[in-house]
């Protein structure tokens, strides 16, 4: 259950959480057309609070509506200073921050006509994604029935909530069959992502993750490609299948909710010695770091409350 705080920012103003409530005929609740975020706030290591990549998330909320055809209300600058402070309001020093850009009521029908666009901004505290035990020691996966979406059926470089229809799918049924979380593969049968999370893989010395054409190409992924790179490690960008990821020698998330999760186990398989490798503490712990604010040629990514 998400943590209630006091308020919510809707459509430019700071509302009460009981307020925040919407039509039923909210275009986007019937047909699924409406694009969000997801961005986390940190406590850093000098006790003042900083947003993780908030100028990239945002770019990215503008880009989803440009694929969707939604206009957004506002500047960049205006939602950018809305998430700093709904954050503050609610006396947050840590928390998840969701923008969504939905679509109102008025004509009804797949064609939204000229119905108003809505904006809301919710902050509410998330620990680890998957659970804590699952940073430590590491997830355990399955490949899904479901695969993700063709890349001309949904818009994959968009973050529209109609996509996520396909991720509550898979990670229902991946929990139901007692997993962590759903391997999914693309049209084609490579691996692509999971149902929120992007994933990496290791094998003698060489880091690789899948290609972003058929996946949400992931802040975190491009933090984590960043700082893999700047540390030395090679890594390549290349599609892969489901029986490379069995035998490589470590595996791992990524995302703004799941942050850098291990590994540990795809479909009954121990991967490596079924404990996070090496490298993916590594990563891991350089990224705990740096969201921090404690590695200085990363510092740029924060933005200060
Ligand atoms: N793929 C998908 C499908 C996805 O939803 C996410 C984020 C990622 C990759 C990683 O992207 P990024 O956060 O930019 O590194 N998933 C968000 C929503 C999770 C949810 O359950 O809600 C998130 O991590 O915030």
């Amino acid at each position: 259950m998400v943590e209630k705080v006091n308020k919510i920012w809707m459509d430019g103003e700071l509302i009460p959480w009981e307020e925040a409530k919407v039509h039923v005929l909210t275009h986007t609740l019937h047909y699924g057309l409406g694009v969000f975020e997801g961005i986390r706030c940190y406590v850093l290591s000098d006790g003042r609070s900083g947003i993780f990549r908030l100028k990239e998330h945002i770019d990215r909320l503008y880009d989803s509506a440009l694929i969707g055809e939604i206009e957004i209300p506002f500047s960049r600058e205006e939602i950018m200073e809305a998430c700093k402070e709904t954050v503050k309001v609610n006396g947050l020093k840590e928390a998840y921050i969701r923008p969504i850009v939905f679509i109102g009521e008025g004509a009804m029908g797949v064609h939204p006509q000229d119905n108003p666009i809505h904006v809301a901004i919710v902050t509410w505290r998330w620990g680890a994604y998957l659970g804590e035990d699952a940073l430590k020691r590491g997830t355990r996966i399955k490949t899904s029935s479901y695969i993700r979406h063709h890349v001309n059926a949904m818009m994959t470089k968009a973050k529209i909530c109609g996509n996520y229809v396909n991720s509550v799918l898979a990670k229902r049924e991946a929990m139901r069959l007692g997993y962590d979380e759903a391997l999914m593969l693309d049209t084609e049968g490579y691996v692509a992502e999971a149902s929120g999370e992007n994933i990496f893989m290791v094998k003698d010395g060489v880091i690789k993750t899948t290609p972003p054409t058929a996946i949400l190409a992931g802040i975190t992924r491009d933090s984590v490609i960043t700082i893999a790179r700047d540390k030395g490690y090679p890594l390549v960008e290349e599609k892969f299948t489901r029986d490379e990821l069995y035998t490589a020698d470590e595996v791992f998330f990524t995302g703004t909710a799941a942050e850098v999760t291990p590994i540990r186990e795809i479909d009954d398989r121990k991967i490596g010695a079924g404990v996070p490798g090496p490298v993916t503490r590594d990563i891991q712990e350089t990224y705990f770091r740096v969201v921090r604010g404690e590695v200085e040629e990363y510092r740029h990514w924060i933005t200060y409350l």
